[in-house]
């Protein structure tokens, strides 16, 4: 690993420069895939001259969109920037090069850019043009890189960053014994559980939660405007049983598109007829109980789809195969105050599970917090 540039402890104003370049990169998160959402300012005598963020992969990079505001008031002034700006050209040009032919003097990053192709020389570029290099510090690294979790380990690893997102009754219930599962949580916690959606380039169900429920698993106007983009629509499917009469198959589009990830012993006229309804159908090698290998399915969304992100959504089978895989990066759980009981309800989390304490899926850390409902007490929102 190259030297890192030293770290400085900014003063009141240089934390708020931070904290703005922070908030510019949160506007892109959600749109950049499989870009990671930066955000920059350009400050020369004490007040911002430029600034910006990345908003679409193939666009300008922030650091670019502030140079271009800033113009020639960005000679001798100090970038403030929330990722090590690039090195290497892209589907864009090298950031450090038109940084240094603007004459920019010193340059604060919050954290270095975890992509093979950059780590760390953007920042030995900078430097040996005679720019004076800095890292922000913390707390200001942790948060930037917080910004990024799921980039960063699809840049470092070729496999997407995997939420599993449940919403279950207090005793781990996402349904009935009889199937039902609408609604457990609140009108506000559906709500954030659609807003989780549109953060994320993927979201993933099993077969039988479609057939138990026929989602549509598109991202609906979040407060009042339309959705920007449509994450891909991921159906595990190891037989290929999607009906093509599923709401899924019916709104497929080139805007909103569906994969139904099936196993190569897949019936061939089934997926014949996924293809003729407009499905793309990928199939996958299948693990030892004849279902779509996830692992496999995960380095394709990556490599074939730029996909840094999944939600899982359900059911329980493609939750437990997932947790039992060791493919799963956090947690989004949704807590409703009601008891479903019954030994034949649904759980959490399905699977053969456990067998032990010890090999339990321990959680490292997490937070919680409540969500309104103004039915009764409030629903919880449990992020690991
Ligand atoms: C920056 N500033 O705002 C972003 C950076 O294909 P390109 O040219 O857009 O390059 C993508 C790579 O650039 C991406 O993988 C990451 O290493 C870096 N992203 N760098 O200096 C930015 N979004
Ligand atoms: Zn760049």
């Amino acid at each position: 690993l190259r030297p890192l540039p030293p770290a400085i402890r900014p003063d009141g104003q240089e934390a708020r420069w931070i904290r703005r370049a922070l908030a510019l990169a949160a506007r892109g998160a959600g749109t950049t895939h499989p870009n990671p959402a930066v955000g920059a300012v350009l400050v020369r005598d004490g007040s911002v001259v430029g600034e910006g963020y990345h908003r679409k992969a193939g666009g300008p990079h922030a650091e670019i969109v502030a140079l271009r505001q800033a113009g020639p008031m960005a000679e001798g002034a100090t970038l403030y920037v929330t990722l090590e700006p690039c090195a290497h050209w892209g589907r864009t040009p090298p950031c450090a090069d038109a940084l240094i032919a603007a004459g920019v003097r010193r340059v604060v990053a919050c954290t270095v850019d975890p992509n093979p192709k950059v780590l760390g020389r953007g920042f030995e570029k900078l430097r040996a043009a005679g720019v004076d290099v800095r890292l922000a510090g913390e707390p200001w690294g942790l948060k930037a890189r917080k910004l990024n979790a799921a980039y960063e380990k699809y840049i470092t690893t070729g496999l997407p960053f995997v939420t599993l997102k449940v919403a279950m009754s207090l005793d781990g219930k996402i349904a009935t014994a009889s199937g039902e599962s609408r609604w457990i949580t609140g009108e506000r916690a559906r709500a954030m559980g659609r807003r989780l959606r549109a953060r994320h380039d993927a979201v993933m169900v099993g077969i039988g939660t479609v057939l138990a429920d026929d989602p549509l698993l598109t991202v609906r106007d979040i407060r009042g405007r339309p959705a920007p983009r449509q994450p891909l629509r991921v159906v595990v499917d190891s037989a290929g049983r999607l009906p093509p009469s599923a709401r899924l198959a019916r709104s497929v589009s080139p805007e909103a598109p569906v994969v139904v990830a099936v196993t190569d012993r897949a019936p061939g006229e089934r997926v014949t007829a996924l293809r003729s309804a407009g499905l793309q159908v990928q199939a996958f090698p299948s693990d030892g109980a004849g279902r779509v290998d996830l692992r496999s399915l995960l380095q394709w969304l990556a490599s074939a789809r730029e996909v840094t992100g999944v939600l899982v959504e359900g059911g329980a089978t493609l939750h437990g195969a997932f947790l039992e895989s060791g493919l799963v990066d956090a947690l989004e759980v949704f807590v409703a105050p009601k008891l479903l009981g019954g030994a034949s309800a649904v759980p959490a989390i399905g699977g053969t599970g456990a067998s032990r304490i010890g090999e339990a899926w321990q959680v490292a850390r997490w937070r919680w917090r409540a969500i309104p409902n103004p039915s009764g007490p409030p629903d919880l929102l449990i992020e690991a």
